[in-house]
């Protein structure tokens, strides 16, 4: 009998990724595992890929829709996008191949609220899933699935798909299994219960997912790992803006408006992300929790520290030296993380109740405090939402955060009005920059212009934003947000048409 694949049924289905990747049909929607670089499939889709190559060598057509957790890794979205092979794509992506793709318009991307894809799938919202391609840890004697090193929709593809295929992969930690809180008790409108988790560290699941044993049609054995991009070391600007951040939590716990083991963090993906969490490991701070949605190098660094208590999420995002050093101290790791599905990590009534401290990266924010965490000159997509969202409208506190400049100082990252809005003025409280912070809580639209434009601008545009906003109190039709539509968008458009927001 297999290590990995104990149930004596579901081992007669195992075969080769090549004979599995052959039961995909084009035109099917077909459900993959994987958040960010983490418990995707690492051998059927390139097998898929290159039956695709063939076929459109033929002459013939093969695409379809997949459907994941979140971004995956090159073995999945990198070759499928060179291969042509996707038709719509949803709901988070980072690879360079499809993006390019996406803004050619020559793929279907729906951006989405990464706690949404589960409910939508349940709703119908997106047809039937044919078929479902799902990593996992492990199969145990009765059929019952360890999951693999992140959670995501799998849940959802395991139980809503026509039939499932099974990576079983041995690179995976045996330590892994018991991590892991799946939650099946959610029903639909109008007859849905309360979440009952009260604390990050609540399991209100069981650590296996199900499948129905009929449905699988292919298991695949692989041994690889999974593949996350390296993280820069923290850079000055975003030193600074952590700096900045654990200024700013000091001064709320001071006043009393939060605890001194703070509120449950979550922080989301980048490099930006990932330097605030280093700043945390120096900050003082002792007995922390994270309710959020990926595991990053940071967090494991402020685990082994005591900074960070326990942390829940529905994914790693480790870099190689990340990896390693997970791997090779699970048992350590092994209670101090808990892997949710992604409608729980990320669940508005969840994150409300825990009252999250969110902070996360955008491209672009306006004086009025309207947040872009997506588009470049409101057209071209860079990865997607994510979980952003979920978190900054639910959050206690909602942080966003970038360096005020882009492209070697060509872009302003604070502009008059934004290009395309992720988070609007009223999901955003703090916005952040190596310049300084605004705390826009409590303030009216003008009061946190001034205040914005003062904080977070870089010294060579905030003229020019003083400049723009006083035309605006002066010119604009109404006092209460004042704008001049015809050039609130024009440091974009010179941007597009010069390469350069500079006058
Ligand atoms: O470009 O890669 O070519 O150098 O954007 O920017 O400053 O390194 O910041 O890595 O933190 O990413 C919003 C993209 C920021 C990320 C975003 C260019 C810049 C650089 C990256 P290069 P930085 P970060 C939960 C949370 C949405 C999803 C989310 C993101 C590149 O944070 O995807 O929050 N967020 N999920 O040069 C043109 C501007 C720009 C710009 C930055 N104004 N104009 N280019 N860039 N600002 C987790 C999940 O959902 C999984």
């Amino acid at each position: 009998m297999h290590h990995r694949i104990r149930s004596a049924g579901l081992a007669e289905r195992l075969m080769s990724a090549d004979e599995a990747a052959a039961l995909i049909q084009p035109g099917m929607t077909v459900a993959m595992s994987g958040f960010t670089g983490a418990g995707y499939p690492k051998a059927v889709p390139g097998s898929l890929a290159k039956l695709m190559a063939r076929e459109h060598d033929a002459g013939k057509e093969f695409r379809i829709k997949v459907l994941t957790g979140a971004s995956t890794a090159p073995e999945l979205d990198g070759v499928l996008a060179e291969a042509r092979g996707m038709e719509l794509r949803l709901p988070f992506q980072s690879d360079p191949a499809l993006r390019s793709q996406i803004n050619a318009g020559e793929i279907d991307y729906i951006d989405m609220h990464l706690s949404h894809v589960a409910q939508h799938t349940w709703f119908g919202f997106f047809g039937h899933i044919d078929l479902a391609v799902v990593e996992v840890a492990g199969i145990l004697e009765d059929g019952r699935l360890i999951p693999s090193s992140s959670v995501g929709n799998n849940m959802t593809w395991l139980r809503d798909a026509d039939k499932v295929i099974l990576e079983v992969n041995e690179w995976q930690p045996d330590g892994l299994e018991g991590m892991h809180d799946v939650y099946y008790g959610t029903a639909l409108p109008p007859n849905r219960k309360p979440i009952m988790l009260e604390h990050p560290e609540d399991r209100i699941g069981e650590p296996y997912l199900h499948v129905d044993p009929a449905k699988v049609v292919a298991v695949v054995e692989t041994n690889a790992p999974d593949r996350n991009s390296p993280f820069n070391p923290p850079d000055e600007a975003s030193t600074r803006i952590a700096g900045h951040i654990l200024d700013f939590l000091e001064h709320e716990v001071k006043r009393g408006r939060m605890p001194e083991q703070l509120l449950p963090l979550q922080s989301g993906v980048g490099n930006v992300a990932n330097a605030v969490l280093a700043g945390l490991a120096s900050g003082g701070f002792r007995g922390l929790t994270a309710y959020t949605e990926v595991i990053q190098d940071g967090m494991l660094d402020l685990l082994r520290s005591g900074v960070l208590r326990m942390a829940s999420a529905t994914s790693f995002s480790l870099s190689a030296p990340g990896l390693e050093e997970f791997n090779a101290n699970v048992d350590f790791y092994h209670d101090k993380i808990l892997l949710r599905p992604q409608e729980i990590s990320n669940h508005p009534e969840v994150i409300r109740r825990l009252g999250c401290i969110a902070m996360n990266g955008m491209i672009e924010a306006d004086i009025y405090g309207n947040v872009n965490s997506t588009h470049i000159a409101g057209s071209k997509m860079m990865n997607g939402i994510g979980g952003s969202g979920d978190f900054a409208r639910n959050s206690f506190l909602s942080i966003f955060m970038s360096p005020s400049t882009a492209k070697g100082g060509r872009i302003s990252g604070i502009v008059p009005m934004v290009s395309h809005v992720d988070h609007t003025e009223h999901d955003t409280m703090v916005l952040v920059t190596e310049q300084g912070l605004a705390d826009m809580r409590g303030l009216s639209p003008k009061q946190r212009a001034r205040l914005v434009i003062e904080k977070c601008a870089h010294p060579d545009f905030r003229p020019l934003l003083e400049d723009y906003f006083d035309r605006a109190c002066r010119d604009s039709l109404g006092k209460h947000t004042p704008h001049l539509l015809g050039e609130a968008l024009s440091w974009h458009q010179r941007f597009v048409e010069t390469g350069s927001m500079r006058p």
